[in-house]
């Protein structure tokens, strides 16, 4: 791995937040392209964080804590990854589905959506299907995305489209689905209008549904 880039990795894995800032701001500094910090160091190092969790070496705790060393480092990249002139393309309202905390790869998406000239309602986590429906009606959303992480939050997608379906408004919003355990077949057996794998291919994913 890149020199620059290792020490951000690494700190990662730490949870060592303000080492993160401080190596992020650097890497900066020295002409490393965000993307680039985002895509090799802090993505990798949550990947691994995972994959320690899984093997027993990392609890709850160390995930947290990696968890809000990369946001310190997300928040660095935020303001170069969601730079654009783009006019407003649409309104979004995103948000991680009920049950589920997870809101990393939520917050990338709704910044790559930024970027991408959407204007971002973001809902936070833990979002019950009534919530996403209040969006709809009260905030007049083109696209409803939702994320989740866990197994056993997914079905709340589905209960989510059929209460929408239920409420009248299916017609109204394009719904698009991600998360990491979420697949295309997934997507479509539960009757969502799209469904990307990263947050880069869930802005060009948005852009289709509203052109
Ligand atoms: Co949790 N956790 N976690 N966790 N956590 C996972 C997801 C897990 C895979 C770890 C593991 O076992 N390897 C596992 C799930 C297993 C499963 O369901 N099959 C797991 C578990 C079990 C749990 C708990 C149940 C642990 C416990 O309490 N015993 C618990 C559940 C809490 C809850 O939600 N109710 C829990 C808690 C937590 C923390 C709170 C400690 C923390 C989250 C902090 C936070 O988010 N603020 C945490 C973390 C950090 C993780 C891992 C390590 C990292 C997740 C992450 O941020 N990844 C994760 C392991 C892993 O993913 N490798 C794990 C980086 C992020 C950029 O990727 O979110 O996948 P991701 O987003 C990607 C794509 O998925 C996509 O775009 C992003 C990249 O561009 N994407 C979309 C995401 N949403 C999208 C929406 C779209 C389109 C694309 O359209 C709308």
């Amino acid at each position: 791995m890149d020199q620059t880039l290792e020490p951000i990795y690494k700190a990662v894995l730490n949870g060592d937040k303000d080492t993160v800032t401080e190596n992020v701001q650097t890497a900066l500094d020295t002409g490393t392209d965000a993307g680039v910090i985002l895509q090799e160091a802090l993505i990798p190092a949550m990947g691994e964080v995972g994959q320690l969790f899984e093997a027993g070496e990392y609890y709850v705790p160390e995930m947290l804590i990696a968890a809000r060393a990369m946001q310190a480092g997300l928040a660095l990249l935020k303001p170069l990854l969601v730079d654009s002139d783009i006019k407003p393309t649409g309104k979004v309202a995103i948000g991680t589905v009920k049950g589920d905390l997870h809101d990393i790869g939520k917050n990338l998406v709704g910044m790559m959506l930024e970027g991408a000239g959407f204007e971002i309602i973001d809902m936070g986590t833990d979002v019950s299907p009534e919530k996403f429906i209040a969006a709809i009606n009260d905030e007049d959303v083109d696209i409803l995305a939702m994320s989740a992480l866990l197994t056993t939050t997914m079905p709340m997608m589905e209960t989510t489209i059929k209460a929408v379906d239920d409420a009248g408004l299916r017609d109204a919003v394009k719904i698009i689905v991600g998360g990491a355990p979420v697949t295309n077949e997934y997507a479509e057996k539960i009757g969502a209008d799209g469904f990307a794998p990263d947050a880069s291919q869930a802005a060009s994913l948005a852009k289709t549904l509203v052109s």
